[in-house]
């Protein structure tokens, strides 16, 4: 089928919106947080804990990564993403088009496509949005992306304006391209293309304009977080959002803290991906309604009281914050396991709140709340 996108709700105070993405994987509830599940795997946690315990209607997956390894034509044997690693809910996958620049060293980026060189063995490859539109349709994602170019933080206006045009010139190649490369395992997959105008106003309106004229089921707001303020960050999601298509669900892409989801759900965005609950958990970070907390810090060690009084997951009820320290310090596996179920538990518990918020209608007066509570540091 289709990709279907209905609004539900919609937030009397700000832009939030809740809505409802079908897919043939299934229903996705917006707002919605993507765990990070980059070689087939959201590290540290079994699919049975992400479905049972965390539970998301989506996760993401990196063309990258899978490309290099487990490669291409092994997930094609596999019948695809979803059966090599034994979720059938929906997934995204990543173009590249960030990867690419942010991981591999030697890249070359031309007209055609992208000349890179592999950060695990050092080969060349060359990624074009051609063969990336192929790529994703072997691996077999429910939503796949556009190849785009992501501008470092800051940019030049003129190396801006030039890379923006190329990325919409990508975008029409995509698009040409996916017209003619047949769907691979019989259910359908939807294509986003990805804005881009690193942080000039000027160039966001041009691109917003330029990829709400593509008409694609879903829309994606691409390099931002890359070190901007967050200030900036929100002025240009303000004005994308107020320019792509309102029946269409918005994707930002990469982002991000606890705050900055709810500052952007507030701005009409409805999908958000990011490493950071999974990464920080693996350095001993956590997340809460309250705060963050560093695990591995001296004032935990004596400190029995449960990991999260909120009891989200199991893992917040069932150990001490003094347990989990012990696991950090002496470098147990088991304390980054606890950490991860523990922070995408929460991030999942976070956009649930907010849809349920935006649903009652008092979406605003939360978000105030959350962010000044979740500015602290325990
Ligand atoms: N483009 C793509 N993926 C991305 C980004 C982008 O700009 C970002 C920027 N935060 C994260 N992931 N294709």
């Amino acid at each position: 089928m289709y990709m279907k996108f209905e609004l539900k709700g919609k937030d009397p105070l700000s832009k939030a919106r809740a809505g409802k993405i079908t897919t043939d994987h299934g229903v996705i509830e917006t707002p919605i947080f993507m765990p990070v599940g980059t070689v087939a795997t959201v590290k540290g946690v079994h699919q049975r804990e992400l479905k049972e315990d965390i539970n998301p209607d989506i996760i993401l997956g990196n063309t990258y990564h899978l490309y290099l390894r487990p490669q291409t034509q092994v997930l094609e044997k596999a019948g695809g993403l979803h059966k090599f690693m034994n979720w059938d809910r929906n997934i995204l996958t990543d173009s590249g088009g960030y990867q690419v620049y942010s991981l591999s060293a030697n890249r070359k980026i031309k007209e055609e496509g992208v000349k890179f060189k592999s950060h695990i063995d050092g080969s060349y490859h060359v990624f074009t949005p051609e063969n990336v539109m192929d790529i994703q349709r072997t691996i077999g994602a429910d939503i796949i992306m556009a190849f785009d170019e992501c501008t470092p933080y800051p940019c030049d206006y003129k190396y801006a304006k030039r890379s923006m045009h190329m990325t919409h010139r990508w975008l029409d190649r995509c698009i040409n391209h996916l017209q003619k490369t047949p769907l691979k395992y019989g259910y359908d997959q939807a294509f986003f293309p990805i804005v881009q105008g690193s942080t000039f106003k000027d160039l966001r309106i041009q691109s917003a304009e330029y990829i709400a004229n593509a008409g694609a089921v879903g829309n994606a707001i691409g390099g931002l977080s890359v070190g901007e303020p967050a200030e900036e960050m929100y002025a240009m999601t303000d004005v994308v959002c107020s320019i792509l298509p309102e029946d269409k669900p918005r994707y930002l892409m990469g982002v991000g803290t606890p705050i900055n989801i709810l500052e952007n759900i507030a701005l009409g965005v409805d999908m958000f991906d990011c490493v950071m609950p999974t990464r920080n958990a693996r350095n001993g970070m956590l997340f809460t309604a309250y705060g963050t907390i560093n695990i591995k810090n001296k004032k935990w060690e004596s400190d029995f009281s449960p990991i999260d009084d909120m009891g989200i997951t199991f893992v917040d009820t069932e150990y001490t914050k003094a347990y989990l320290r012990h696991l950090f310090t002496v470098n147990e596996l088991l304390g980054k396991q606890i950490a991860t179920i523990h922070n995408l538990g929460f991030y999942l518990w976070l956009v649930r709140e907010a849809r349920k918020h935006i649903l009652a209608g008092d979406f605003k007066i939360w978000k105030d709340k959350m962010v000044k509570q979740m500015d602290n540091r325990l």
